[in-house]
């Protein structure tokens, strides 16, 4: 049964996950607030590898210069302590009431003009820490009202700031790559590039695209209907998928933020199966941090907290063993290749043939029998389904 978390495993939680009071719209918290220092240490403890934070987790919005250096030095001493490190840091543009609006799409210029002041003196942190990703969640960039906001000057808006901090990172020879997360809603009633397609779009349009990749959370695609692991398949096609946040969700609701395995479990199946063997040779398609962006469920206490930080690397470790045994399974190759998944690919047209060859192939068309697909020629997809549930389910 799968090992303990070890740092190979590349394990990381928000600063923000474990220390979510339980605080919700209809209710305050059911636990106090985590020092930085005891999280690093529990983490440690844990088997995780990393500590992600936004700047308002690590010190209060507002705070003095000599409160954020202090917060800054107790957790650069709890690293040196425990070997954990800090592969992303991200900023909250979405708390404070000024960011009502939004930070870098605010309809308000000045405001626009201090999320930028907030995400610059961010940037410098992280590369302070060594972070190499930067993640830009735009949770408060939206609106309520389709009048309230004009769509296209907020993507520009967007696009300049993007741009902005591309020049800098460059300019400062930062180590630093960004990371678009998209979510369709909540807290806004539509958030600006709600879903991955929309972050890939955008991304494009930015003057450094090879600096700006996606973040994607498995609840908020899902809450958009999407399949996850499909998702995920196009980003790293696209080659941008820089980051990932792996929690659980039930179905188009409110983001849940549960623990990764919670929800949709046939589709953590396939996300682990695509991270872990979907590389071109069947190796790892992604080697980037196993990032976990949840909230421990209010009804816990503390060591609920610490349990739910565990059973998020478990059943990512569990679910790694899964699509191993899956792979390896002679019956599901077997599967696989009377279902012609591998068959796909194999490009359609022959090497250098055009559309000349094929106009002439009768093969293609002319002698081709269409109908010998009516009562016949079955995928057999349940059966391979019926097999990676068996896998699922370690009953094979
Ligand atoms: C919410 O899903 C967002 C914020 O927690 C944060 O900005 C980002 C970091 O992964 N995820
Ligand atoms: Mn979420
Ligand atoms: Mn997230």
């Amino acid at each position: 049964m799968a090992d303990a978390p070890t740092r190979a495993d590349k394990f990381s939680f928000g600063l923000w996950t474990v220390d979510y009071t339980g605080a919700d719209p209809f209710g305050g918290p059911t636990r106090s607030n985590l020092d930085v220092v005891h999280v690093v240490e529990k983490l440690n403890e844990l088997g995780a590898y990393g500590l992600t934070f936004h700047d308002d987790d690590l010190f209060a919005f507002g705070s003095t210069d000599a409160e954020r250096q202090n917060q800054i030095d107790r957790l650069k001493q709890a690293l040196a302590d425990t070997g954990l490190i800090v592969p992303m840091v991200t900023t909250n543009l979405f708390s404070a009431p000024v960011f009502k609006d939004g930070g870098f799409t605010s309809n308000d210029r000045a405001i626009r003009r201090f999320a930028l002041r907030k995400v610059l003196r961010n940037i410098d942190l992280a590369a302070e820490l060594g972070a190499k990703t930067f993640v830009m969640w735009g949770g408060r960039e939206g609106a309520e009202y389709d009048s309230a906001k004009d769509i296209r000057q907020a993507l520009e808006r967007y696009r300049e700031a993007v741009n902005l901090l591309g020049d800098y990172v460059t300019d400062k020879g930062y180590d630093i790559r960004f990371a678009i997360e998209p979510k369709p809603n909540e807290p806004r009633g539509d958030i600006l590039l709600p879903t991955l397609g929309h972050a890939l779009a955008f991304i494009n349009s930015l003057e450094r695209p090879e600096l700006v990749g996606v973040n994607p959370e498995v609840g908020h695609e899902q809450m958009a209907g999407l399949n996850f692991a499909a998702g995920i398949a196009q980003a790293l096609y696209h080659e941008k998928l820089y980051h990932i946040d792996l929690n659980g969700q039930r179905g188009i609701k409110y983001d849940q933020d549960l623990v990764f395995g919670h929800g949709d479990l046939y589709n953590a199946f396939a996300l682990v199966d695509l991270l872990e063997n979907g590389g071109p040779a069947g190796g790892k398609a992604y080697d980037g941090p196993r990032h976990f962006d949840y909230k421990p469920s209010r009804t816990e206490d503390e060591t609920g907290v610490w349990d739910s930080a565990a059973a998020n690397m478990r059943n990512y470790l569990l679910l790694k063993e899964r699509a191993a045994a899956f792979r390896a399974d002679p019956e599901v190759q077997e599967a696989l290749e009377a279902s012609k998944v591998t068959e796909l690919s194999v490009p359609t047209l022959n090497e250098g043939e055009s559309y000349d060859d094929i106009l002439a192939d009768r093969s293609a068309y002319e002698d081709f029998d269409a109908s010998a697909y009516f009562n016949g020629k079955g995928f057999g997809f349940v059966r391979l389904q019926q097999l990676a549930t068996e896998h699922l389910l370690g009953a094979r």
